[in-house]
């Protein structure tokens, strides 16, 4: 470390170019990048963590954080975490299954009823056996806290989604992942798998009707104005792995893995409470913005879930053993 800061240093004294930055330069630089707006509670939490992992690191560590696709697109930046250009992201477990198709468990729709049921999942065995997945199918690891995104509900340009009949047909997005594209045929909708990074565009030059998000997405990525209805169908809770390259994380000696493991399950934590509190808090404002809100009956479309085989197939893909583990905490599905 010491031979790295003089090499430093000196370098710049000999371009004339000597800065207090110079003798200051972390030992390590590790980029974290994510599809969220910088006014996410994911981005808010995540600046505060890279200060504190800075704080205890005594300046050893840089953790640079790049919101809002400024590294790519999910599909992109999952590349570049596994080859290792990218050092951390948080990726929907869904989207994860393109890579390790088991992630996608936690997605099935209507099935955890709250959030007692979410985190005694994800914290507990369900969520263990998802990352034991994640360890042995790729070169990225994931966490132990799961950060959140929240319940899901669905907006669209077109009609007010009262009833799972009110899908049919609809061109809705979905981001690239089996499951959602499968429940959303379910419901006899059209989806079209689309990047994050491309929904606002999307919805503003009407490629597609609708899409789905929880509030605080609706919120911070302003889909309100380009959306008018939105349906309050909760039909599946989504968070985010944040994830890992091994071989970034293996590079930091032991003190510095620590400071980073603690911070990150920390910070994810409280991430989580603020999540709620926001997809709690917002359908007001957002009428307030012109969005027209509607309740709906959940049992009726996880009924139209049921009828069209969507349970069945998928305990069938994810097998006997992982369907087991989601009903321990969810009770029978189908
Ligand atoms: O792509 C989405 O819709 C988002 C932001 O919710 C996810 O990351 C899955």
């Amino acid at each position: 470390r010491f031979l790295k800061t003089v090499s430093v240093a000196s370098a710049a004294a000999a371009t004339g170019m000597m800065s207090t930055k110079a003798f200051a330069a972390a030992e390590f630089t590790l980029k974290y990048a994510n599809n969220l707006p910088a006014t996410h509670p994911m981005n808010l939490r995540a600046k505060e963590m890279a200060a504190k992992i800075a704080t205890e690191s005594k300046g050893r560590i840089d953790f640079q954080v790049y919101p809002n696709n400024q590294l790519g697109n999910d599909t992109d930046t999952l590349g570049q975490v596994r080859a290792g250009a990218v050092d951390f992201f948080t990726l929907s477990p869904l989207i994860l299954g393109t890579l390790v198709p088991a992630a996608q468990i936690s997605g099935v729709g209507f099935a955890f009823k709250d959030y007692n049921q979410v985190w005694a999942a994800m914290d507990g065995e369900l969520g263990a056996h998802v990352r034991k997945q994640i360890d042995a199918k790729s070169t990225v690891f994931a966490f132990e806290k799961i950060w959140d995104n929240g319940y899901r509900q669905i907006t669209n340009s077109t009609r007010p989604i009262n009833k799972p009949e009110d899908l049919k047909g609809m061109k809705l997005r979905v981001p690239p992942s089996p499951l959602w594209t499968s429940m959303f045929r379910a419901f006899d909708a059209a989806p079209a798998s689309i990047n994050f990074a491309e929904v606002y565009s999307a919805l503003q030059t009407k490629i597609v009707e609708g899409q789905e998000n929880p509030m605080a997405i609706i919120s911070t990525a302003k889909l309100y104005e380009v959306q008018k209805f939105c349906s309050m169908t909760n039909h599946m809770w989504d968070g985010f792995w944040f994830l890992a390259n091994k071989k970034s994380f293996e590079r930091l000696p032991k003190d510095l893995q620590e400071i980073v493991t603690r911070n990150v399950n920390e910070a994810g934590m409280k991430q989580r409470a603020d999540v709620k509190a926001l997809n709690d808090s917002l359908a007001t404002e957002m009428k307030g913005k012109g969005l027209a809100f509607n309740d709906t009956d959940n049992e009726a479309f996880r009924a139209k879930l049921r009828s069209a085989g969507f349970y069945a197939e998928w305990h069938k893909k994810f097998g006997d053993e992982p369907w087991a583990l989601l009903e321990k905490y969810t009770g029978k599905l189908a």
